[in-house]
């Protein structure tokens, strides 16, 4: 018997077969979770409905973060097949595709500050606290996405990097909070994957290469052994486990002076 047997969870930032919440709904889906899903646009919809036939799931609901009413309408409509839900994935990031290219001061603008805070950090309480009443006395978990950029500066990645930082301490004061309601909240922080986010970002190869010479396990990790790790963090077996930030990256985050390695 898989160790989310019983659990319900809702999936938000799939857009691919790449999609690191693609890997956390075949892990969840294998320890025996019962899956909804979101899509952010009609483009991405049948893309979704893959996953969610994948899993055994019928429930498949439009939400673009950026919109306070389409957040409400995911409840609303959840409601609608599920009492209650155990479990919240939160996989989305954006900036503007100029902030992604450049020296940060060069390229930080009051518009795409905004809206990379907005889509990525904000969108991830805005979604905790709309579904919060369905998910009120029952052990529930919330996870969100990371990246390392959060506290150290990597070239390019700009304004993502303060928009991580956000959503981390965000992770922390929603742990704080829902901590005495019997809700854990926690984040994982990824190594680089070839997903639609890392498409066109300048000398990504170049970075996969780097994570293979030098990380401690020698190569880039999947969606899926990010999956696991989710679903580890988001069942009873975590049940101790609020508030932490858990690196799935082949151990990079440990090293100094990677060159040499
Ligand atoms: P992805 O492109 O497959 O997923 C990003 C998701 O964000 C997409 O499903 C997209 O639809 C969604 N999204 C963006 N704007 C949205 C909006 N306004 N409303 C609703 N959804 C919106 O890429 P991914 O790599 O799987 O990214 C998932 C998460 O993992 C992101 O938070 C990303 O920052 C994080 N992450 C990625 C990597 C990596 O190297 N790929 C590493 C560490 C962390
Ligand atoms: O979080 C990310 C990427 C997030 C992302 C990607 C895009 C591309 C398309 C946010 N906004 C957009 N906007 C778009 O228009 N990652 C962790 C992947 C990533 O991106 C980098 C990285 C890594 C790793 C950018 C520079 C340096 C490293």
């Amino acid at each position: 018997m898989g160790f989310l047997e019983g659990k319900r969870a809702l999936i938000v930032g799939v857009a691919s077969p790449r999609s690191i919440a693609w890997g956390i709904a075949e892990a969840m889906h294998e320890q025996g979770a019962e899956l909804a899903f979101t899509y952010q646009n009609e483009k991405l919809k049948t893309r979704v409905e893959k996953i969610a036939d994948a899993t055994g799931s019928g429930i498949v609901l439009p939400c673009d973060v950026a919109s306070d009413e389409e957040i409400e309408n995911v409840f609303t409509e959840l409601g609608k097949h599920w009492d209650g839900y155990d479990i919240l994935v939160h996989s989305v990031g954006f900036a503007p595709r100029e902030q992604l290219d450049g020296d940060y001061i060069d390229v930080v603008s009051r518009e795409g500050f905004q809206v990379a805070h907005d889509i990525s950090s904000y969108s991830f309480a805005a979604l905790a606290k709309a579904g919060l009443p369905m998910m009120e006395g029952r052990d529930g978990a919330i996870l969100t996405l990371t990246y390392m950029g959060s506290e150290r500066v990597l070239k390019g990645y700009n304004v993502m990097g303060l928009a991580k930082a956000s959503l981390e301490a965000n992770m922390r004061y929603m742990a704080a909070n829902l901590g005495p309601r019997g809700i854990r909240v926690n984040a994982i922080s990824a190594g680089p994957i070839k997903t639609l986010a890392a498409a066109g970002i300048a000398d990504f190869r170049k970075m996969l290469h780097h994570v293979e010479e030098t990380t401690p396990l020698r190569r880039t990790i999947t969606p899926r052994e990010v999956g696991n790790v989710a679903a580890f963090l988001c069942s009873d077996l975590a049940s101790g486990v609020t508030g932490e930030v858990t690196f799935v990256d082949s151990g990079y985050n440990i090293l100094g002076m990677t060159g040499l390695n």
